[in-house]
């Protein structure tokens, strides 16, 4: 059963995408040829069958086009964080009005913690109460994490609070959903036990960036450049579709980043609650 998703919303690339923050210096992106990259990810969203909505640049944010971090979206509703780098704390707020015309329910994480949304991962279960995992990083601190547990109690899912390898930016950059009792991941990660229970296709050596791939509906995008993986994936059955990621790589950056995603018949909600 593949992971369903009807919606998706992206962000515009900013004009000041070049100061986005990069831990790692693989030069800056080249604003075209990432402008390029972003437009075939969401032609590659369209084509799995997703309804894609691209919102404004928010120039006053360089990584603002990582709508993966400021919010989760759930088919029960949306939950607003608190971003972990002081560049990115405003895209929450900007998010905000956008989020309460497309869901009946949004949380609004209280303070004082920090969670990035690409320390959040849902592993796709076959029924019960949803566990999502929330990985302690540079980004997501205990406070955020704790918060983010009651959040989702709201709507009716557990958090379990987990540790991202160190020196890994993000939760899921190591790690994403295939599907119902999938999850493909690196190395390091698997060996971690934090899958346990869980069937893990493992990232082939080399080939680590490529664990930021992306099961929706009936493809699986996975990032060029990686063919040891995209062959491990086929031959587990998923129909691959390979999207370049080469710039959006330059800023830490990877598929799961680029869009927010949910599966719900959109609907005009209420106003922001409190956790
Ligand atoms: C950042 O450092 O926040 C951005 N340059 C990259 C964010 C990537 N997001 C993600 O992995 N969820």
């Amino acid at each position: 059963m593949p992971i369903r998703f009807t919606r998706a919303l992206m962000r515009e690339p900013p004009a000041t995408v070049m100061e986005g923050l990069r831990a790692i210096d693989r030069g800056a992106p080249d604003p075209d040829r990432l402008r390029a990259e972003h437009a075939a990810y969401a032609a590659a969203l369209h084509e799995a069958g997703l309804t894609v909505e691209i919102l404004p640049p928010l120039d006053t944010h360089p990584d603002s086009l990582f709508l993966e971090d400021p919010a989760l979206a759930f088919p029960e509703g949306a939950i607003l964080l608190r971003p972990g780098a002081a560049s990115r704390f405003g895209e929450a707020e900007a998010l905000r009005p956008e989020l309460e015309s497309r869901f009946e329910r949004v949380i609004a994480l209280p303070g004082p913690g920090t969670v990035d949304g690409g320390d959040v991962l849902t592993p796709p279960s076959e029924g019960g109460v949803e566990r999502v995992l929330i990985g302690l990083s540079e980004r997501t601190d205990a406070a955020g994490a704790q918060a983010l547990v009651q959040a989702l109690a709201h709507l009716g899912k557990r958090g379990d609070i987990v540790r991202t390898p160190p020196g890994v930016l993000h939760f899921k950059s190591e790690c994403a959903p295939l599907r119902p009792e999938t999850v493909l991941a690196t190395e390091r990660l698997a060996a971690s036990g934090v899958f346990d229970g869980l069937r893990v296709i493992r990232v082939p050596e080399g080939e680590e960036p490529a664990a930021n791939t992306l099961a929706v509906n009936h493809l699986t995008l996975a990032p060029a450049g990686y063919p040891a993986t995209a062959e491990c994936l086929a031959a587990a059955g998923f129909t691959v579709r390979e999207v370049a990621v080469r710039e959006v790589e330059k800023l830490d950056a990877g598929l799961s980043c680029l869009s927010l995603r949910w599966d719900a018949a959109p609907r005009r909600g209420g106003p922001v609650e409190a956790a």
